[in-house]
């Protein structure tokens, strides 16, 4: 080898290395360039003065028997609501939460506040009005659940609770708060109907849990904040999943029920019947929408209202850059949505090899089995860290919703993780269409040996039968094909 061969190639080396370092200090700015906008985007949410505060032991009458439900997505009554139940709820709260004194808590995403779309209201504003004329929708799509929960509040000795979840966190507007207490007949000071963040107290902590996720956790989850806080999780209802509903296939109406929200790229994926040209248009426009929403580097809108971010930056001077920069998002959100429906048609008119799809699909399945178990055992950690907690010493039952799966966690210390689970309908297995057998979870607490509490997680059979004990499981587990499916030992148990 000639030494000016050796100088060259050693020349080359070192021109690539110098590249690849480039790349990699590049990458790394962008990195940091992008964290610190997030950071200085934190900084500009300005609480406002609409909030909730947490119900704490102070404000919680002990010993009381205790009726918590989550998730149950009651929306305005179009093909969008996932709530379709209301017997069983009408029944549930008649026969069962009335009765004796009880206190009735609602834990979190109660209303579907994120798939109420009304004809003259735009979908991203965000006020006192437009949170009201939302719940309005649904009240009125829900009438006799709405008069069943006056009939509760109205027995001796009954306490409702609502807490607020990232699907209802509209609730936190003073005009939604008394749109709802009107309808159940109550005065605007009538302490039978309360709202809260979070609520501690009877040896019971108990939160909606989206907090422990973070596609739908808020910086500010405490209030409305000037710029109304997105996060990326409603982002994804309101500009991705609302539009996939309108797709005339079976499992359109269903996909906005998968958990987490960050495995709705697998959800789409493990679509069976990807030789239907439907679906792959149904896939296409789907993973196009998850792209955009996950590529912004924004957490939040920008003030839709004119008003400004608060301080400073509200500066009536500054109010047109702000209807400019609120114009120019909702241009992109409408730009973005154009974009996923010509994604849609493309793909629905190509058809990839067979053989490709199989492979894909079994991949993507076993990727959505990994998620989920992954995001529950998540809050179940979350949960043990705030078992942990000194102030916690006392508490006993830890219970969110959130996750839509109901479940017991011992915690140890003779401390639980409780999940309530969803009053709507899941599936568990997305290529067969598989839907869960249990439905209408429930915990009741009683206090049978004075202050400890006692929870039974059950399942609402009806009237006619009394509450059975929810099953532990199902899990997911891969079948022979990679398939998830329900372990054969808990769908025999009965
Ligand atoms: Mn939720």
């Amino acid at each position: 080898m000639q030494p000016h061969d050796q100088r060259s190639r050693r020349g080359w080396a070192r021109t690539v290395a110098r590249g690849l370092a480039l790349c990699a200090g590049l990458t790394g700015l962008t990195l940091a360039l992008r964290w610190l906008y997030l950071r200085l985007h934190r900084v500009v949410l300005q609480p406002t003065a609409y909030r909730t505060p947490p119900i704490g032991p102070a404000a919680i009458t002990p010993q009381l028997r205790r009726l918590v439900l989550s998730d149950l997505h009651l929306g305005g009554g179009d093909h969008l609501d996932d709530f379709t139940d209301d017997a069983a709820l009408i029944d549930f709260l008649d026969h069962y939460a009335a009765g004796e004194p009880t206190e009735l808590i609602l834990a979190g995403d109660t209303f579907e506040f994120l798939q109420v779309r009304l004809p003259d209201l735009a979908d991203d504003e965000y006020s006192d009005a437009a949170a009201a004329r939302r719940l309005e929708a649904i009240i009125s799509a829900h009438v006799g659940v709405v008069a069943a929960l006056a009939r509760f509040v109205a027995t001796p000795g009954a306490q409702l609770t609502v807490l607020i979840g990232n699907h209802d966190f509209e609730l936190h507007y003073p005009a939604a708060k008394a749109r709802l207490r009107a309808a159940l007949g109550l005065k605007p000071d009538d302490g039978r109907l309360r709202f809260g963040v979070s609520y501690r107290g009877g040896g019971v902590y108990i939160v909606h849990g989206n907090q422990f996720d973070g596609w739908n956790r808020f910086a500010h989850f405490a209030g409305i904040t000037e710029p109304f806080e997105v996060v990326r999780g409603t982002q994804l209802v309101k500009e991705v999943i609302n539009d996939l509903e309108d797709e005339p296939l079976p499992v359109a109406q269903l996909i906005d029920n998968v958990k987490p929200s960050s495995a709705f790229f697998w959800y789409l994926v493990a679509l069976p019947q990807l030789r239907i040209p439907a679906a792959r248009r149904f896939l296409a426009r789907g993973v196009a929408g998850f792209l955009q929403v996950m590529l912004w580097p924004e957490p939040h809108h920008m003030p839709i209202s004119g008003q400004g971010p608060g301080g400073l930056l509200s500066a009536p001077a500054l109010s047109g850059l702000w209807r400019w920069v609120a114009a120019v998002r909702r241009g992109r959100v409408a730009r973005h949505r154009e974009v996923a429906r010509h994604v849609g048609e493309v793909a629905s008119a190509v058809e990839p090899p067979g053989e490709m799809l199989d492979q894909m699909q079994s991949e993507a399945t076993r990727q959505v089995e990994r998620e989920v178990r992954a995001f529950n055992d998540r809050f179940a950690r979350e949960m043990l860290q705030i078992a942990r907690l000194p102030e916690h010493r006392d508490v006993t039952l830890f219970v969110c919703g959130h996750t839509h799966l109901a479940r017991v966690v011992p915690l140890g210390m003779g401390q639980y993780y409780i999940n309530t689970g969803t009053w709507i309908e899941i599936i568990y297995d997305i290529a067969n269409m598989r839907r869960q057998e249990q439905r209408f979870p429930f915990l009741e607490i009683t206090y049978p040996n004075g202050v400890q509490p006692q929870g039974s997680l059950l399942v609402w059979m009806g009237v006619a039968t009394p509450p059975q004990r929810w099953r532990e499981g199902p899990w997911l587990v891969p079948d022979r094909r990679g398939w998830p499916v329900l372990p054969r030992a808990a769908t025999d148990r009965v």
